[in-house]
């Protein structure tokens, strides 16, 4: 098993606000660059189109200069006017045909640079109080424009993030098993699902199950790495709150050879930016080591004969090292 990837969402690098502050400054996408060159073992780069991106040619030369590699282009159909209510799922054909032109853009974008694939997490559609949305058609809109751009450039897999809540207050594509669904309708081999940490935390799921499920149902995986308090989608410094959920994650990673960045998507807020992703890499990198340490072979044996005891002393030994 090769050594682990680490990546950054780089919007987290310069200036990010939520309801009552604004964090950091507002910096350029090559400033952002040359700062993930910076970070201890971060060579990956998630990069949100069509804001942070520039011509495809000056953004190949922006990453080879700070030696990093795309682990996924993030399209972005939330921020237009338009598109702060939902995009995907509306019933107004125009506002859905102009998102799935978007997500077709930032696949063309990802072939043009050499990124993977495309990762979509459809925030602002779903709906904030009861009798606001047509369920019906939200949910045949939402497979419609997710089939239309699937199926477009399939060389570009398209990844869905689901998301529990925020910026809708319950997002349309609410859990994993929302999200594989979704993809088993739209019937198209070329996607897969963006499990982040936070996120499935908030739709209390155990993400080291949901990854295994995404597997289970046939379709590939990409990992956004933080942490939170289950409540609200925090994006907290990686196993600041859940260490053994973040183990369990590396060790069922490690059992399906997952070799795609670990991409985080944390947000320093009130924290020093660089010290924040050190320790975040610190972490991350420690967690996968320490999983991979694990003896997987008598593991799965306890597991087989039920030996719940035993594994749960592996976990205070060898694990929680007491
Ligand atoms: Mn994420």
């Amino acid at each position: 098993m090769a050594e682990i990837k680490q990546g950054i969402i780089i919007g987290f690098l310069g200036k990010t606000q939520d309801r009552f502050s604004e964090y950091q400054r507002p910096v350029s996408t090559e400033e952002k660059l040359d700062f993930v060159s910076k970070i201890d073992g971060f060579t990956g780069v998630e990069m949100v189109f069509p804001y942070e991106n520039g011509e495809p040619e000056e953004t190949r030369a922006w990453m080879s200069k700070y030696r990093l590699e795309f682990a996924a282009i993030n399209v972005n159909v939330k921020k237009e006017a338009e598109w702060v209510p939902g995009a995907l799922s509306r019933p107004d054909q125009g506002i859905r045909d102009r998102a799935v032109v978007m997500i077709k853009k930032a696949k063309d974008f990802a072939k043009a640079v050499g990124a993977p694939h495309v990762t979509c997490c459809p925030l602002s559609d779903g709906y904030d109080v009861l009798f606001q949305i047509n369920y019906k058609t939200a949910w045949r809109y939402m497979v419609e424009t997710i089939g239309e751009a699937a199926d477009y450039l399939p060389e570009i897999p398209l990844f869905i993030e689901p998301k529990y809540s925020e910026t809708r207050v319950h997002c349309q594509i609410d859990s994993t098993a929302k999200g594989l669904l979704l993809l088993k309708d739209v019937q198209c081999k070329n996607t897969g699902i963006t499990m982040d940490m936070g996120h499935s935390l908030q739709s209390q799921e155990n993400p080291a199950q949901a990854l295994s499920l995404i597997y289970e149902s046939g379709y590939d995986a990409y990992i956004h790495t933080n942490d939170n308090d289950t409540k609200a989608d925090w994006d907290l410094v990686g196993a600041s709150r859940h260490f053994l959920h973040y183990v369990e994650l590396m060790f069922w990673a490690l059992e399906y050879g997952y070799n795609k960045y670990f991409t985080t998507d944390a947000s320093p807020r009130i924290f020093d930016v660089l010290e924040f992703f050190n320790r975040h890499s610190e972490i991350t990198r420690g967690a996968y080591k320490l999983a991979k340490s694990l003896d997987r072979q008598q593991i799965q044996e306890m597991m087989r004969v039920e030996d719940y005891n035993g594994l749960m002393k592996m976990v205070n030994k060898d694990i929680y090292r007491i």
